[in-house]
């Protein structure tokens, strides 16, 4: 298998079909988000990411709505990351004491990200909100922590103890946690140090461009942390529980050919490394995809 290398001739229509950045494989089977993750990343790439509007219309375009069965909708490669939690400090960024107060964590909209404690126990906060927040000083023998009268956005209170102090409070156990309780008036709502990532995709795209339908991600039942494309509304993004069972979507790519093929002499001989990029995608595409030869590509030469 590693040495049967197909190398397609590129003729004009060739070209444009080896632009497609993600080629997108729907599959037609009833499995939950994790699930689908696994599936994909054992048959094919992984789950589908979508970078640009031309993806949106790509994956728009590739889905078959009469082999679906679960109202038009797909799972996507996008997550929000609920379990990343840790400390601005670097040299406390994995300490794990939690305070949480009951019921929190809750990601209250899809947008809680933050932490602030009010006499002891913790909540988490869009981190745009404006609180009071307390600093760690490690710059003595002892660790102390300094509280700060001045509200700001969790963002600027952790710039604002970087310059003056050493980071936004990490709290490592009840006895710091109580120290600063006593620092804070009572009833005061302050930053500390703690914060998670959010939306990821599995494939380690950067999320960055975004098309959720109007009023998601919103976190419905509290515990929505994975996406759906919905090919009612454009192939828009909808947050849904994880476990429930979906149709879903790959993607081939470049990472695929790297996990099923290895190199070889024939390809160390090819010149440019970007047309190799592009036949071997091609190459990819055609052995999952037979269709591919009616974009006008050709093999020519099998080694
Ligand atoms: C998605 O596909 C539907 C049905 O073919 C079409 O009406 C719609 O315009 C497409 N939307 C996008 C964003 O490509
Ligand atoms: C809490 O952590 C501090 C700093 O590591 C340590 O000095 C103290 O003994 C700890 N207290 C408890 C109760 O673990
Ligand atoms: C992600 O996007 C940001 C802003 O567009 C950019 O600065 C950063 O380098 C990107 N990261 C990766 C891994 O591509
Ligand atoms: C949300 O939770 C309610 C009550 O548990 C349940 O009936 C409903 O199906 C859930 N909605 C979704 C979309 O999961
Ligand atoms: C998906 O199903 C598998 C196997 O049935 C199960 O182990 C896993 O916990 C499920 N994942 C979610 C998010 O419910
Ligand atoms: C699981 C869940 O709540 N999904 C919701 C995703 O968003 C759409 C649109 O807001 C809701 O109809 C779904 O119930
Ligand atoms: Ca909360
Ligand atoms: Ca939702």
């Amino acid at each position: 298998m590693e040495k049967a290398l197909f190398i397609i001739a590129a003729s004009g229509l060739c070209a444009v079909a080896s632009d497609v950045k993600h080629y997108y494989q729907f599959v037609y089977e009833l499995k939950n988000w994790t699930e689908a993750l696994s599936y994909c990343r054992d048959k094919y790439t992984d789950l589908a990411t979508v970078e640009d509007f031309e993806d949106v219309q790509m994956l728009n375009s590739t889905v078959d709505l009469s082999k679906m069965t679960t109202g038009n909708r797909a799972w996507i490669g996008l997550y929000d990351d609920v379990n990343s939690w840790r400390w601005s400090m670097s040299e406390n960024s994995e300490a794990e004491f939690r305070n949480w107060s009951p019921g929190q964590p809750d990601n209250l909209g899809s947008a809680e990200d933050c932490v602030w404690m009010l006499d002891g126990p913790w909540f988490d906060s869009p981190c745009a909100n404006l609180y009071r927040f307390v600093c760690s000083d490690n710059r003595g023998s002892t660790r102390t922590f300094v509280y700060i009268n001045n509200p700001m956005t969790w963002a600027n209170a952790q710039s604002y103890c970087r310059v003056h102090y050493t980071d936004l409070a990490s709290v490592r156990n009840m006895t710091e946690n109580q120290k600063i309780d006593n620092l804070v008036p009572g009833g005061v709502r302050v930053w500390i140090g703690l914060f998670r990532e959010s939306w990821k995709w599995t494939d380690g795209s950067n999320y960055s461009f975004t098309y959720w339908k109007t009023k998601e991600p919103n976190n419905m039942n509290g515990t929505e942390t994975c996406v759906a494309a919905n090919f009612e509304e454009n192939a828009k993004w909808e947050n849904w529980t994880c476990d429930r069972k979906k149709e879903f979507v790959c993607y081939v790519g470049k990472h695929y050919y790297l996990k099923h093929w290895s190199f070889s002499q024939s390809l160390v001989l090819a010149s440019d490394p970007a047309s190799l990029y592009s036949r071997l995608l091609l190459v990819t595409i055609y052995k999952l995809h037979p269709d591919v030869n009616r974009a006008g590509c050709t093999i020519s030469n099998v080694i």
